[in-house]
């Protein structure tokens, strides 16, 4: 233990011992029991959610962090923070990640701010999940949906302090004000967080993965310059119109800089975003309309990254070999009604956004001193229109039929990509094409959903569901000259279609439920990164990484419980499976996660807290020898919490890893095109201490 943990810990046990002298008032409310309520008989087997609590006791850095501990969900490691969501081995754009219902894409082509990173935690109430197809309400929602909830400010004043301090010198606080009265509310928040580099289970920088000879490692002195720093500040306004009409309007900012990424050749320099959301609201219309509503939104990403604290930048006159500037805007609206149809209701609405992508890579060479300017993702615009509408009504006594149906067009169109590129570039890989620097799909996707409750505490799920999503722009435009191999896109891809049924029992009563979720689905034009051989003709090209379409099969299954038991404790369960293959390469597919699965005991009285969970992950020996992914060994790890709650205080504090564990989570490298080809390692012990006051 290091003398910075040594003080963390006696900070917390002081601030602990004075939180528990604080006398306590009103009545202890249980949590977890509410929770286990809602999960057993308000969710249905495909839904999952993810609570302020939970996100609050972890140490996760972000949210994409936090989710990991739900069935389904893993994550991609690519540093100490800004880690990327995989949902049943469903990742990248397979998979939405909205946040309100607002699309934000990260800027960068390496997915180093994917875009669970750009909203800080203290501005979440929930984040709701759906697993499969089943969302028509939003394009691309084809593996499923995590739609994290901002909070709406409570009645009457309230205030919200919380500080985090952990190890590594990392710090996360945050402070909101809000006010909630008749007809008008407001809040408005402020969140900052930074933190030395991690070191992992043998006591080394995650910055120190590279071996000595590999000119992508670390300079000596910049082997931890601060893992990241990050200020994130937001507002929202509510404003009644009428009795039933609402209208809010919020605006976040978030300025990231110094961000490392140890997994990718790169750093992020600064990662600035701005995210504007309006919506009007009117419920009980009519009779007939029970609800309408409409959403506009803007948001933009600025990021600016670079090897400048990288070995081989030495002696490079402008303190890089290699930089690129990326910048994604997109803005986004749609218009929906609620109309009572029979005994039911349907649901329905036009949507439309407009997104732009623009990434210029510079390369420098030292030996020559030029610079190559270069329009990696070259300025690509993509229009979206979508028409949806969903029927949901009951069958009978105990059965609930939901339908769905969406379209979508979609125009593509890379500015910036000229027909000399096309042809000195892209038709040298892609022989015999004819394609220009547009394209457009029309798509159609659907579901039909049945729940049945035989009784009151048991509910089957049976889902079919097409999921759709169109190939993204960096996947049909991007295009790299490198020195070893080159990187272009496909611009002949096909959207992406998954084919999938879904089963789910769940029992449930007050105090527990266990939930079973199984999936089977065919993937139909999956996009897969390939290795494209060195072109026929002069002038010389090396290989290249690009994108192709294969045909995949996915399965897999998840099991949840949450159990009370007498005398205040608490049970916790989990296990997820996918298992994925390429059926056109007939190989598996990468980047699938291995078995995994937690345990926790938790006491509970409501006003001190005390749980031990245990985090278990299989081997994954099922790997795409094609794309040099390598299996990755099982582990298991442990986790300890506690904390109390005192009228407006809260104070916990906890150790991860107690055993200081050396171990990797299987999604670590081989993050193509782009990888560094080592993996980054998951932290060593490590200790964190959070207090909370709220008003
Ligand atoms: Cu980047």
């Amino acid at each position: 233990m290091d003398i910075t943990s040594c003080k963390i810990l006696l900070r917390a046990a002081v601030v602990t011992l004075a939180v528990c002298a604080l006398p306590q008032t009103g009545n202890a409310e249980n949590l977890i029991l509410d929770e286990i309520e809602v999960r057993g008989a308000a969710e249905s087997t495909q839904q999952e959610s993810l609570t302020v609590r939970e996100v609050r006791e972890s140490p996760a850095r972000d949210i994409g962090e936090a989710l990991k501990q739900v069935e389904g969900i893993n994550i991609v490691r690519k540093g100490a923070i800004a880690n990327d969501v995989v949902l049943r081995g469903m990742q990248k754009d397979n998979v939405n990640v909205l946040v309100d219902g607002v699309r934000i894409y990260g800027a960068c082509p390496n997915r180093m701010d994917s875009p669970a990173f750009h909203i800080d935690f203290a501005e979440v109430d929930r984040i709701d999940i759906v697993k499969g197809p089943f969302d028509v309400f939003h394009a691309g929602s084809m593996g499923g949906i995590v739609d994290v909830k901002t909070s709406a400010a409570p009645r009457g004043l309230g205030a919200e302090l919380n500080v985090t301090a952990g190890s590594y010198g990392s710090v996360n606080a945050s402070a909101s004000a809000s006010y909630g009265g008749d007809g008008m509310s407001g809040l408005a928040g402020y969140a900052f967080k930074r933190s030395g580099v991690p070191r992992d289970g043998n006591g080394d920088r995650i910055t120190g993965i590279y071996p000595a000879a590999d000119m992508n490692r670390y300079k000596d002195d910049k082997r931890d310059p601060g893992a990241y720093t990050i200020h994130t500040l937001w507002t929202k306004l509510g404003y009644d119109i009428s009795p039933n009409t609402g209208t809010t309007i919020g605006y976040s900012y978030q300025d990231a800089s110094d961000v490392l990424y140890p997994y990718l050749l790169m750093d992020a320099e600064y990662d600035r975003t701005h995210r504007v959301n309006w919506n009007i609201k009117s419920e009980n219309v009519s009779p007939l309309v029970r609800e309408l509503s409409a959403q506009v939104y803007y948001d933009k990403v600025t990021h600016l990254m670079d090897n400048r604290l990288r070995f081989v930048s030495i002696g490079a006159a402008p303190g890089y070999t290699m930089m690129t500037n990326a910048n994604t805007a997109t803005l986004g609206a749609n218009v929906i009604g609620t109309f009572a149809a029979g005994d039911g209701a349907v649901k329905a609405g036009v949507d439309y956004y407009n997104r732009n992508w623009d990434a210029v890579n510079t390369l420098y060479n030292k030996l020559t001193k030029v610079y190559t300017v270069q329009p990696m993702v070259p300025d690509v615009f993509v229009d979206n229109v979508g028409l949806f509408a969903e029927y949901k009504a009951p069958l009978g006594q105990a059965v609930t039929l939901t339908a769905g149906v969406r379209g979508d067009l979609a125009y593509v169109d890379a500015d910036k990509l000229r027909e000399d590129r096309i042809a000195s570039l892209f038709y040298r890989y892609y022989p015999g094409g004819s394609f220009t620097n547009s394209r457009d799909f029309g798509e159609a996707s659907g579901n039909v959903q049945l729940d049945y409750s035989p009784s009151d505490n048991l509910d089957l799920f049976l889902g079919l569901g097409r999921g759709v999503r169109m190939p993204d722009p960096q996947e049909l435009y991007a295009n790299l000259k490198r020195p070893t191999t080159n990187y272009i896109g496909n611009p002949e891809l096909d959207p992406t279609k998954d084919n999938e049924a879904d089963l789910g029992v769940k029992y449930h009563t007050d105090t527990w439920y266990v939930n079973a979720a199984a999936f089977v689905s065919r993937v139909n034009d999956y996009i897969n990164v390939t290795n494209l051989p060195a072109p026929a003709g002069l002038p010389a090209l090396p290989a290249a990484k690009s994108f192709e379409n294969v045909d995949a099969r996915f399965w897999g299954f998840e099991l949840g419980s949450q159990v009370s038991l007498p005398s205040d404790f608490f049970l916790k369960g989990s296990l997820s499976y996918v298992d994925a293959r390429n059926l056109s390469g007939d190989r598996p597919l990468s980047e699938i996660p291995p078995l995994k699965g937690t345990v926790a005991a938790r006491y509970d009285n409501g006003s001190f807290f005390a749980e031990l969970s245990e985090n278990m992950s299989a081997r994954q020996g099922k790997v795409d020898g094609d794309l040099n992914e390598s299996p990755t060994g099982g582990w298991a790890t442990t986790d300890i919490k506690a904390g109390v709650t005192r009228g407006r205080f809260t104070v916990f504090a906890g150790v991860n890893n107690v055993f200081d564990k050396q171990y990797f989570s299987h999604l670590s490298y081989q993050r193509d095109p782009f990888a560094s080809g080592y993996a980054v390692p998951e932290n060593g012990v490590n200790f964190y201490v959070t207090a909370t006051y709220r008003h």
